[in-house]
């Protein structure tokens, strides 16, 4: 524990002064958040809209004229979005959900040595606090989920750790563990719980109480199907510093609070546990893919290799994972891929190299990156922003609308183009090969450069923007030389998979039958790659727009030539071999009823947008493609009386449509945009979605936070609150326009 704190219980109250807080954007859109100590500081360093917006502090923003059609409400909401636009053009934005990254940070941070100022320990319990269940005092994997053992177990930890004591109300949540033990969670997320548990010594796991994470599989010759360099890039660059820490033994020395909590925590005597008993226990709340015979078999026999390891080859072994940890710190600026990995890498240097080191030192540093001050107090982010994918939508929907011409908008959007310029990925990684890494010339990640991954989709939409706003605008100068365009062609061309369809950061490396090993109870899918309509969709638009801009550029490998037929017409869009088997694939994953199952969004409505969007691309459109028409039935039934839709996070759980109990604004804009692809024939739909969401509306242009948007792995929700300006914005002027043409070829 830090050092005790005595926090108010209600947590309504703020624990720090908002009116100190300032987010500084810097390097390329990077964040970080920053308390101000004295009142002169505050003067020199005023507090801008950004700030106040995302703490939820009150902007004062004038009442707009009431918008007498869909076009002007669009207009309504950029001219209050625009005031969310950082200086340096992108509009930053919290990325929370997840309730197991803040443990993460905390119990990483603690282990390692690395403190907190009082201000961030204040606001991270407020944040807890804001985030507990009423009903059971407990935490859920995300923020709408229900209490688990894997979330309550974490969540407890952080608040003992950051100094709330054992007999504070907020730790009433005990009362929900002790009716199941959350160390017996044994999932790659519980194995990060019980290797945080090891690390702080609080269960006995190195005795065979949770299954091994060896090291050894690293040394494993990278043709074998099953080598770590195949699987998922966030499983493997968990499973990287978690095999390092698991082959080392690491453990933190015990201290007062660990033993504590060995007594707060279990429901029974610690000393008593037999751990290898419990191994393979996981709460019923806690359970999405419970383990195959096959990872329970292979369990056992690594369980056994654990007793007559051969020294030299775990020596061997570890000191591979060690190399790969580091190049992956020095690839990513020390944030590395994700919030997850990050803590880990930490904690890996600094038993390597000690709290004196530069990479001590270089990670403090970016920690900040993910820690996001919000309203409801700080949390960790589930990337370091989502710069590159909330900038790349709002370019499109403001050149798509025509707001991007008006006068007043000009400027924001030069800003906007500027932004991306310096967000594209100009080199390769600077370990590339040698930490199995995929190319990242010419990309466009999901969040900014640094970072420095490349995202399919997010190059795909990167390049989209920039396309729209350097070939549609004539005020905007050519700021992405066309070498630049090509490069980022050239690398999408490179993710193609053979099925047709585009998954997320690499091409599919593993077989299908390693999702047999997933140890993640908590989590579906996340052992390979898997092709997404989402990413497919948005690579093969990108393509599709460059080719009418550039249509001379490796039109061999970008259009489709049989050898039956030679000469196809190049003008077909039929021929264009990565759009083709693109189109192929969308047909494969067409549920029965119509939809698409969303991967990244919440769900149906989601995923629909963006595969009626590829299929209208190639000519299929409801009056020309049975595809295409069953989709936008599909959606038509799922309308709801007040026009609009809504759908719950648990769709993507069960891969079928679930109810939300309140229609959303955003999911009413996807389905608005499906059916606008679709070119959906009867307006009456479309104008009920249109009549809700400008009702919505609130005076100031804005719209209100509703449901939490993302989803990741199936089961865990995550927030893209810039969701709620850009997509509004964008279907409200499109549907100004499509309405129109309605309108005109019926009275014709
Ligand atoms: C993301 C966020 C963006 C998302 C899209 C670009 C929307 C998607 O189309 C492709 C996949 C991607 C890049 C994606 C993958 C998984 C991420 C990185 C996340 C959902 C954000 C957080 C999540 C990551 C796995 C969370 C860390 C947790 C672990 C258990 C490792």
């Amino acid at each position: 524990m830090y050092s005790r704190l005595d926090v108010q219980t209600s947590a309504a109250k703020s624990f720090t002064d908002y009116s100190r807080w300032r987010l500084r954007v810097s390097d390329s859109g990077r964040h970080t958040w920053h308390y101000l100590q004295t009142e002169e500081e505050a003067e020199n360093w005023p507090q801008n809209l950004v700030d106040k917006f995302w703490l939820g502090l009150d902007l004062a923003c004038p009442t707009l004229p009431r918008a007498k059609n869909p076009l002007e409400a669009a207009q309504n909401g950029f001219a209050f979005y625009k005031n969310l636009q950082s200086h340096d053009g992108h509009f930053p934005g919290e990325y929370g959900g997840p309730m197991f990254l803040l443990p993460g940070l905390v119990i990483g941070s603690y282990i390692s040595g690395m403190e907190f100022t009082i201000q961030e320990r204040l606001e991270m319990i407020r944040y807890l606090m804001n985030r507990a269940h009423a009903v059971d005092g407990g935490w859920g994997i995300h923020v709408e989920g229900p209490s688990t053992v894997f979330g309550t177990g974490l969540n407890y930890t952080a608040l003992r750790i950051l100094g709330v004591e054992a007999d504070h109300p907020l730790t009433t949540p005990v009362l929900f563990l002790t009716c199941h033990r959350w160390s017996h969670c044994d999932t790659i997320m519980g194995e990060i719980l019980a290797l945080a548990a090891q690390c702080l010594r609080l269960g006995s796991i190195f005795i065979a109480g949770n299954n091994p994470v060896p090291p050894e599989l690293w040394l494993l010759p990278d043709w074998i199907p099953f080598h770590p360099h195949r699987w998922w890039i966030h499983t493997r660059t968990v499973y990287i510093p978690m095999s390092y820490l698991y082959g080392v033994r690491f453990t933190m020395p015990e201290n007062e609070l660990i033993l504590a909590l060995r007594e707060e925590l279990y429901p029974e005597n610690y000393y008593s546990i037999h751990w290898p008993s419990q191994r393979n226990h996981v709460a019923a709340v806690d359970l999405y893919s419970p383990h195959s015979t096959l990872l329970d078999m292979l369990n056992g026999i690594l369980g056994m290799y654990e007793s007559c390891a051969l020294p030299p080859l775990r020596q061997a072994a570890i000191a591979k994972a060690y190399e790969l940890i580091v190049r992956e710190d020095e690839n990513t600026g020390y944030q590395t891929l994700g919030p997850v990995s990050k803590m880990f890498n930490q904690v890996a240097r600094v038993h390597a190299e000690g709290v004196e080191s530069e990479a001590f030192r270089k990670h403090r540093e970016k920690r900040y990156d993910f820690m996001w001050m919000g309203a409801e107090g700080m949390m960790m982010c589930g990337t370091n922003g989502s710069q590159l994918w909330d900038i790349g939508f709002i370019a499109q929907a403001l050149v798509e609308t025509g707001l991007a011409e008006l006068p007043e908008n000009q400027n924001s959007l030069l800003k906007v183009l500027e932004w991306l310029e310096d967000a594209q990925i100009l080199d390769n990684p600077k370990h590339y090969e040698s930490s199995y890494r995929h190319g990242t010339k010419g990309a466009w990640g999901f969040s900014t450069k640094e970072q420095g991954y490349v995202v399919s989709d997010c190059t795909g939409e990167g390049l989209k923007a920039v396309l729209y706003l350097q070939k549609n605008l004539n005020f905007t100068p050519q700021l992405v030389s066309d070498r630049r365009i090509y490069d980022a062609v050239d690398l999408l061309l490179t993710l193609q998979n053979s099925g047709g369809g585009f998954a997320s950061y690499e091409p599919i490396r593993g077989p299908r039958w390693l999702e047999l090993l997933n140890p993640a109870e908590v989590f579906g899918d996340i052992m390979i790659e898997y092709n997404y309509p989402e990413c497919t969709t948005s690579v093969i638009t990108s393509l599709s727009i460059f080719r009418q801009h550039y249509p001379d550029y490796r039109v061999a490998d970008i259009e489709y030539v049989t050898p039956q037929d030679p000469k196809p017409p190049l003008t077909s869009p039929y021929n264009r071999r990565t759009i083709r088997n693109a189109i192929k694939y969308l047909h494969g994953c067409q549920q029965p009823e119509g939809g698409w199952v969303g991967s990244w969004g919440i769900c149906f409505t989601y995923a629909m947008q963006f595969a009626l969007e590829s299929l209208a691309l190639v000519g299929e459109t409801y009056g020309t493609s049975e595809a295409s028409r069953r989709a936008c039935d599909f959606l038509i039934r799922k309308q709801r009386e007040d026009g609009g839709w809504g759908e719950s996070y648990k769709s993507c759980e069960i891969s079928q449509w679930v109810e939300h109990e309140n229609t959303q604004v955003v999911q009413t804009c996807w389905a608005a945009m499906a059916l606008m692809y679709a070119k959906y024939p009867y307006p009456q739909p479309l104008e009920r979605a249109v009549a809700l969401v400008m009702a919505r509306q609130l005076p100031d242009g804005s719209w209100a936070q509703e449901a939490i948007e993302g989803i990741f792995n199936k089961t865990c929700a995550i927030a893209y609150p810039n969701f709620k300006f850009s997509f509004p914005i964008w279907m409200l002027g499109k549907a100004h326009k499509y309405l129109e043409e309605l309108k005109r070829t019926h009275s014709r």
